[in-house]
Formats: C-alpha cells, structure tokens, sequence
C-alpha cells in the first residue's frame, strides 16, 4: 500500500495545517477531533508515514501505545469520565476517511451511555 503524503494528518504533522494539540513528543501527536463523536475526542497519531496499523515498525507501537496511554489518564482526569473508547479503522472499507494510522480516543460520558 502506498502512502499519500497529501492526508490532512501528513500536514498537520508537517505544520501545514493547524490542530489542537493535546500533546507532542519524537514518535506521536496528539490532537482533538474536529468532528468529535463525543465531548474531550482526542485522536493520536504516529509520526511514521504508515496508512493503517499493519504498515507500523512494531519498534513504533510501543511509543504510539504509550501517548495513547498518557492522552486516556489525561481524559479520565479532565472530563472525569471512567471510560474512554478506544477505535481504529484500517481502510476505507472500515470506514477510515483520513489514511494515516490514527486512534480515536473517545470519553464515554456517563450521560449518553444512559441516554442509549
Ligand atoms: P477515520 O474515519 O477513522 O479516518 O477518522 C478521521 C477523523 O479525523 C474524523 O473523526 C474527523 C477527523 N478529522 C478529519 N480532518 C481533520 C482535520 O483537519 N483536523 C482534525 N483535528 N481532525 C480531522
């Protein structure tokens, strides 16, 4: 699979684009969701060029793991919500719109788990 550099991710990565940055270190990004699926929706990305999560060195997945770790405790804290969804789509055909490796990190908050 072929990586396309002109995502939206590969720019904001690049510091063509602006995002909300939650948090930033030598292998990931962390930023809010411009359409976020709930209140506090953060999603994190590696700063390796891989479209899905099969094209990730494994030596990446620990530091990318790691943010994800660190982004979910902030939450927690934060929003003072007790779960956060953890989603992340592999092609198109799943649903993926933006093809760079990416983690959705969704608060669930106590009001819409009632509200379904
Ligand atoms: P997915 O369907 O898994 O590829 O989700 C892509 C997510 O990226 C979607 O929730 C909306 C978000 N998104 C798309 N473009 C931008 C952008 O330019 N900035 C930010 N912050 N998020 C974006």
């Amino acid at each position: 699979m072929s990586y396309n550099p002109d995502n939206v991710f590969a720019k904001i990565l690049r510091g063509e684009l602006p995002c909300f940055k939650i948090y930033e270190d030598e292998h990931s990004l962390a930023f809010m969701d411009i359409m976020p699926q709930a209140a506090g929706h953060a999603l994190v990305i590696p700063k390796f060029a891989a479209e899905t999560l099969a094209e990730l060195p494994l030596q990446f997945a620990a530091p990318l793991l790691t943010t994800v770790q660190k982004v979910m405790a902030v939450q927690k804290q934060v929003l003072a919500v007790q779960g956060v969804v953890l989603m992340q789509l592999n092609g198109a055909e799943a649903g993926q719109t933006v093809p760079h490796l990416h983690f959705h990190l969704i608060p669930a908050h106590l009001s819409k788990l009632k509200a379904h």
